[in-house]
């Protein structure tokens, strides 16, 4: 831990604003919370940085006509920033890219890069990966990193001469200036700068050798694109760039995300101040990234550093991903667990119910420590891991309610019970001769210290909480030896003696572990904090005061901190995010048009007496059954796949300013994938009465025309501009 206080910057990726926060977000973000609130404890000067990513084709086409870029990338980027708000974490800043400070600093990037010969002018083909927004290698039609075929893009841009940096590159990783970790990943950054060197020899090319006398093919890195001409939801790249072209170009996705690491602390603003910030907090001292984006963040990021002259962020660290059912959770598979689903399952069934009086806030706070505990102790950071509700369960109850919970509550409660809720005034160094257990415990207490220490810069999360686990396990195997209990029985001084040292060093570790469990955990420790009588003191890791418990504190009023889950509440998680089966197979179509029924747009009202069939065997019907239906343009800005659902897709619809958003169930999944249909116009029954389906409620239908044998679905739309909330009549 460092000595005196040091200033540290660090930051999550910034989340692209297509689709709604999963865990696999939440995981970076905690993981960086963690991080930041230990440095925060340590003294450290600390800023911690997250945000969303909002420009690019991507965006664009999710946005589509009828929502303005703008307004949909608002409607995700609050969702992002509203759950990390209920979940307690403490970022420093928000960052969008579409916000005011971010794009002229943006703009001074690019033309820094301008103005020293990085960048120049060319056309070319190539193939796009949209989804990634990335460019890929291949020839047209080539698969994409999402497994889709990419696009081919023909166009004039501005390009980054990134070649010139392969060299400086392998020297600044290879010897750890640019520290990137796990090994795995520096590894693959390494033999991606290195280029295939036995294929090259085999080929007579030309091969070198880095600083460090590492063999490298020349010429492996290639330029590139770091604007793009044929679409306009980016930053206009600045001048004098801009008045070299008659055609309108923006920044490149990539350039105007990563430029946000410099943009969120000052740079590019002419406010002293933010300057000032700028100049305090650059370099970054860590970026946490998953690992998919390591190529960008370890061999572009610093190569436009290295090319505007500035310096190179300290690590880049790149963790695992997160499986669902076997595969990386991802909102283009469909497989995701939300956040809010942990929230409202573990906050209001598991706290909320041993806590009727609790708010919302307290819940959701509590649920968030849940899972903050789980996924950094259940996976080895750097590595992937599956997630399931049952391990989250077993997890919880075994070392939070059995473990933890249970050593404050059954040492509190003696304290309370025995010494009228005052921590025991005892010279413990006095009697260590007399007491081995005690000793031993408190050597423990040290060793876990020590090793902690030891391992700050790791972000071993999992070894760190297993010893904190350790510690736990070591301290409740001390009080059964003890049996405190028993010896609360026996009236004699030397028992007392020993009474009040067994409960005053389980008291200390208790402290310890509280105070090395703070960042995992902030509302509990919290709560433990104030029942060991401590809830006005800072938790504190400074030297001298780890084992320092002072004798005679008070106690605060106790009660249960982790109440035991049930296993029943698996389902319950499961319930909401995979919905049970739907009545019938053709109810899910039937919230589109049911295929059944040819070219149908609602199911008809109640056949009118005397009325003759019109078309096939649908009942004529009058104008005014026709007005009861109230059919409305909505516009589509979520769309999900629902696990375990084939057929069914969730969507959220955007009914315009006069009503307010709506959930519609759609039987559509086998037909559109969600990503084509974020930014689509439709056609809603915007009054049939709402029905449940797999547990979610369906707030209307939308109109699909149905053909073929099998009777697909063809969404309902209009060739010319029509306003949200607009009703066919
Ligand atoms: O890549 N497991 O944004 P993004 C673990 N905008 N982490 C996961 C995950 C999973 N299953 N799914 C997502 C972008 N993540 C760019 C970044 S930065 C200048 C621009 C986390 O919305 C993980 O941190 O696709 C991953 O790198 C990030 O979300 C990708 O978020």
């Amino acid at each position: 831990m460092p000595e005196t206080a040091e200033k540290f910057y660090l930051t999550t990726p910034i989340y692209y604003v297509n689709a709604r926060p999963h865990i696999g977000h939440a995981y970076t973000t905690i993981a960086a919370d963690v991080i930041a609130r230990r440095h925060r404890l340590l003294g450290d000067d600390t800023f911690f940085l997250t945000g969303t990513d909002e420009h690019g084709q991507k965006t664009e086409r999710s946005a589509a006509a009828a929502i303005p870029p703008q307004h949909f990338a608002d409607q995700i980027s609050i969702q992002f920033r509203d759950l990390w708000d209920r979940m307690g974490l403490t970022y420093d800043i928000y960052n969008r890219t579409t916000d005011v400070k971010h794009i002229p600093g943006a703009q001074k990037l690019f033309a820094a890069h301008y103005e020293r010969g990085a960048i120049y002018l060319s056309s070319y083909t190539s193939q796009y990966c949209v989804s990634e927004e990335i460019f890929v290698e291949g020839p047209p039609g080539t698969i994409g990193p999402d497994g889709r075929p990419t696009e081919t893009v023909t166009e004039e841009n501005f390009f980054f001469r990134l070649s010139d940096y392969q060299l400086p590159l392998l020297d600044l990783i290879e010897s750890n200036t640019l520290h990137i970790a796990p090994d795995t990943r520096k590894n693959e950054v390494l033999s991606f700068l290195r280029g295939n060197v036995v294929e090259a020899r085999a080929q007579g090319l030309e091969i070198a050798r880095s600083a460090m006398g590492i063999e490298y093919v020349k010429g492996e890195l290639r330029d590139l694109s770091v604007s793009r001409s044929s679409f306009t939801w980016g930053i206009p790249i600045p001048e004098p760039a801009a008045s070299t072209t008659d055609k309108k170009h923006v920044m490149y996705v990539w350039l105007d995300a990563l430029a946000n690491y410099l943009t969120g602390i000052g740079y590019g603003s002419d406010d002293p101040a933010e300057q000032a910030k700028f100049k305090k907090y650059w370099p970054a001292d860590l970026h946490l990234v998953g690992k998919e984006i390591t190529r960008q963040h370890c061999i572009y990021w610093p190569a436009f550093l290295l090319a505007a002259g500035l310096p190179l962020p300290k690590s880049i660290i790149a963790h695992g991903w997160l499986l669902f059912e076997e595969s990386k959770m991802s909102k283009s598979r469909g497989n995701v667990v939300r956040t809010e689903t942990i929230l409202d399952a573990f906050g209001d069934e598991v706290y909320g119910k041993q806590f009727p009086e609790s708010t919302k806030a307290e819940r959701d706070l509590f649920a968030a420590d849940v899972l903050r505990y789980f996924l950094l102790r259940e996976i080895p950071f750097g590595q992937d891991g599956s997630f399931s509700f049952d391990a989250l369960i077993t997890r919880y109850n075994a070392d939070l309610a059995n473990g933890y919970g249970n050593l404050v509550s059954r040492t509190l409660n003696m304290i309370n019970t025995s010494f009228e809720g005052k921590i025991p005034d005892v010279e413990v160094r006095h009697s260590e001769g007399q007491d081995e257990l005690g000793v031993a415990l408190r050597i423990k207490m040290l060793q876990v210290t020590k090793n902690i220490e030891d391992e700050k810069d790791s972000y071993n999360f999992t070894n760190y909480l297993a010893q904190i686990s350790g510690l736990i396990a070591a301290t409740d195997a001390y009080l059964s030896a003890e049996a405190p209990w028993k010896l609360a029985k026996l009236n004699d001084d030397r028992n007392q003696q020993r009474l009040k040292r067994v409960l005053f060093i389980a008291a200390e570790s208790i402290k310890l572990i509280t105070i090395c469990l703070d960042p995992f955990m902030p509302f509990t420790t919290g709560k433990v904090w104030t029942q060991l009588g401590f809830g006005s003191t800072n938790l504190s890791l400074e030297k001298g005061q780890l084992t320092a418990c002072p004798p005679g504190t008070k106690l605060g009023p106790l009660a249960p901190i982790f109440p035991r889950a049930d296993k029943g509440l698996a389902q319950i998680m499961t319930d909401m995010e995979n919905p049970t089966t739907p009545e019938t197979t053709t109810a899910a179509p039937a919230e589109t048009a049911a295929p059944t029924a040819p070219a149908t747009a609602a199911t008809p009202a109640a056949p009118t007496d005397n009325l003759q069939p019109a078309t096939d065997n649908s009942p004529q019907i009058t104008i005014d059954d026709f007005a009861k239906v109230d059919l409305r343009i909505a516009q589509i800005v979520v769309a999900e796949r629902i696990p375990k659902a084939d057929k069914l897709l969730r969507l959220e619809v955007d009914l315009g300013p006069n009503f307010p958003r709506r959930q519609i169930l759609a039987g559509i999944a086998e037909y559109y994938t969600p990503e084509s249909l974020i930014g689509r116009k439709v056609v809603i029954v915007a009054n049939l009465a709402p029905r449940k389906m797999r547990g979610l409620e369906s707030q209307g239908m939308v109109v699909a025309a149905s053909i073929g044998p099998a009777g697909a679905p063809v969404l309902a739309g209009f060739l010319e501009e029509v306003e949200l909330g607009a009703r066919l009549k």
